[in-house]
C-alpha cells in the first residue's frame, strides 16, 4: 500500500487548524492533526517542504518504521514543530490502517478497556458567582469532572476565563495581546474559589484547576497545601514544565495530585517526572507528542510507575487530534481523564465527527479509523487567520510565564 499524495490544509473554521491528508494507491485517505497554536505555519512548512516529499512512495502500513525514519532521519530531534509534524503523519497512518482493517482505531490498539472515556469540561467566570453558575451547567449536563478557572479580583484578564459566553479561546490578535499577572492575589484567591465549588457542589464531582505554569516551586507547594481540604482531582502545570526537578519540592510538600505535560513533545521531557513518581497524571497530547505511536510509549512508561493519563484536549487541537486521543483513552489500562474543551463554531462544518457524549463519558464511535472526515470544500471557505497566544507581564513590566 503505497502513499501517492501528502497534502497540507490550513483552515480557520473558528480558529486555525493544520491538517495533513495522506492518500494511498488503493484510494484510502488518512487525516492527521498538525496544529501548533500560534505557530501553525511553521508546522505546515515543515510538512510541505521536508516531510511530504519523503512520504511519496513509502509503504503506508509501516507506521513504526515511518516514525523512526522521520525522528532519527531528521537528525535534529524533538521540539514542538518536528514532533507535531511527525504526529500528523503518524495519526494519518493509523487512520489509514483502521480504514484498511475496517476497524475503529481503539480496536487496533487492543480493544476497549472501558465503556467510555471520562472527560472534564471547562467552567469559568468573570466573578465567583458567574463561575459557579457555569460549573452548575456542566454538572447539569452530566459531567463527572469539571475544571474551575476564575478571574482574580483586582487583576486583569487571566488564563482560562471565557470571553462572554464563548468557549475560551487563547489565541486572539495577530500580534500577541498582553495580559497582567500578580502571584499574591492569585494565591490568596484560588483556595477560596475552589472552596466555593466544594461548598456548592460537594465532593461527588471531580474538581480540577489549571495554574498554567505561573508559580515558583515553593509557591506551588503552598497552594497545593492550601487546597488539600478541597480534594482536587489535580492541580495542573503548577510551575514552568521544563524544570522536572522542581516537582520534587512540590511533591514533598503536598498531597494534592499533580498533572503536567501539555507543552511536552517527547518521552524525554517527562522521563524523570514519571520514573521518580513526581506526578500523578501525564497530560501530553497525541498531536504534540509524536502521534499515537509515541503517546502510547509515554503512557506505557507511565503505567509502570502508577502515573495515569490526562491528555490535553484544548480546542486548539483539531477534532482529528481529539478523536485520536479518545481511541487511545479507550484502550490504555492507566487512563485517568480526558480534557474536553470542545471546538468553536463552525469547526463541525469542516470536521465531521462520530464521537458521542453520555453521562460524562465519551466514546469515539465505531467508524473505521479515527472516525473523523474532513470536508475540504468547507475548509476552503475558512482561510488562514493569523493569531497569537498572549504574553504575560507583571505589574513592574517584566515578562512572566503565560
Ligand atoms: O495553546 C495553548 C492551549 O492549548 C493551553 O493554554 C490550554 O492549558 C490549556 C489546557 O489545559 O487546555
Ligand atoms: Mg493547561
Amino acid at each position: 500500500m503505497k502513499i501517492v499524495a501528502a497534502d497540507v490544509l490550513v483552515t480557520a473554521p473558528g480558529r486555525n487548524y493544520v491538517t495533513l491528508k495522506i492518500t494511498t494507491d488503493d484510494g484510502l485517505v488518512g487525516w492527521g492533526d498538525a496544529t501548533l497554536n500560534g505557530r501553525e505555519l511553521a508546522v505546515a512548512s515543515y510538512l510541505r517542504d521536508h516531510v511530504c516529499p519523503q512520504l511519496i512512495g513509502r509503504d503506508a502500513q509501516r507506521i513504526e518504521d515511518t516514525w523512526q525514519y522521520f525522528y532519527k532521519g531528521a537528525y535534529w530531534r524533538r521540539g514542538p514543530v518536528t514532533m507535531t509534524a511527525i504526529a500528523a503523519v503518524d495519526i494519518a497512518l493509523w487512520d489509514i490502517k483502521g480504514k484498511a482493517a475496517g476497524m475503529p482505531l481503539y480496536q487496533l490498539l487492543g480493544g476497549a478497556a472501558r465503556d467510555g472515556v471520562m472527560v472534564y469540561g471547562h467552567a469559568s467566570g468573570a466573578s465567583l458567582e458567574e463561575m459557579l453558575d457555569d460549573f452548575a451547567g456542566y454538572v447539569d449536563r452530566g459531567y463527572r469532572a469539571v475544571r474551575a478557572q476564575c478571574a482574580v479580583p483586582g487583576m486583569g484578564k487571566v488564563y482560562g476565563v471565557h470571553p462572554g459566553s464563548s468557549l475560551y479561546e487563547p489565541a486572539s490578535a495577530h500580534l500577541p495581546a498582553e495580559e497582567s499577572w500578580e502571584t499574591g492575589p492569585y494565591l490568596r484567591f484560588a483556595p477560596r474559589m475552589l472552596g466555593a465549588v466544594r461548598e456548592r457542589f460537594g465532593f461527588d464531582v471531580h474538581l480540577l484547576h489549571d495554574v498554567h505554569h505561573r508559580l515558583s516551586p515553593i509557591e506551588a507547594a503552598r497552594l497545593g497545601r492550601d487546597v488539600e481540604e478541597h480534594r482536587l482531582f489535580w492541580m495542573e502545570d503548577p510551575t514552568p514544565a521544563e524544570d522536572q526537578e522542581a516537582f520534587r519540592l512540590i511533591r514533598q510538600n503536598t498531597t494534592t495530585p499533580l498533572a503536567v505535560g501539555e507543552v511536552f513533545n517527547s518521552i524525554w521531557d517527562c522521563q524523570h517526572l514519571i520514573t521518580e513518581r513526581l506526578i500523578d497524571y501525564i497530560r501530553t497530547s497525541v498531536s504534540h507528542a509524536g502521534g499515537v505511536t509515541h503517546l502510547r510509549r509515554i503512557f506505557a512508561l507511565a503505567e509502570l510507575y502508577g502515573v495515569r493519563t490526562g491528555s490535553h484536549g484544548a480546542g486548539d487541537l483539531s477534532p482529528v487530534s481529539f478523536a485520536a486521543a479518545l481511541h487511545i483513552d479507550m484502550s490504555v489500562p492507566n487512563f485517568g481523564v480526558q480534557e474536553y474543551m470542545g471546538h468553536v463554531e463552525p469547526a463541525d462544518e469542516v470536521f465531521r465527527t462520530n464521537w458521542t457524549f453520555q453521562n460524562g463519558l465519551m466514546h469515539p464511535g465505531d467508524a473505521p479509523g479515527l472516525g473523523v472526515e474532513v470536508d475540504e470544500q468547507a475548509a476552503a471557505r475558512f482561510p488562514y487567520d493569523p493569531k497569537s497566544l498572549p504574553v504575560n507581564r507583571r505589574a513592574d513590566g517584566s515578562v512572566h510565564d503565560w
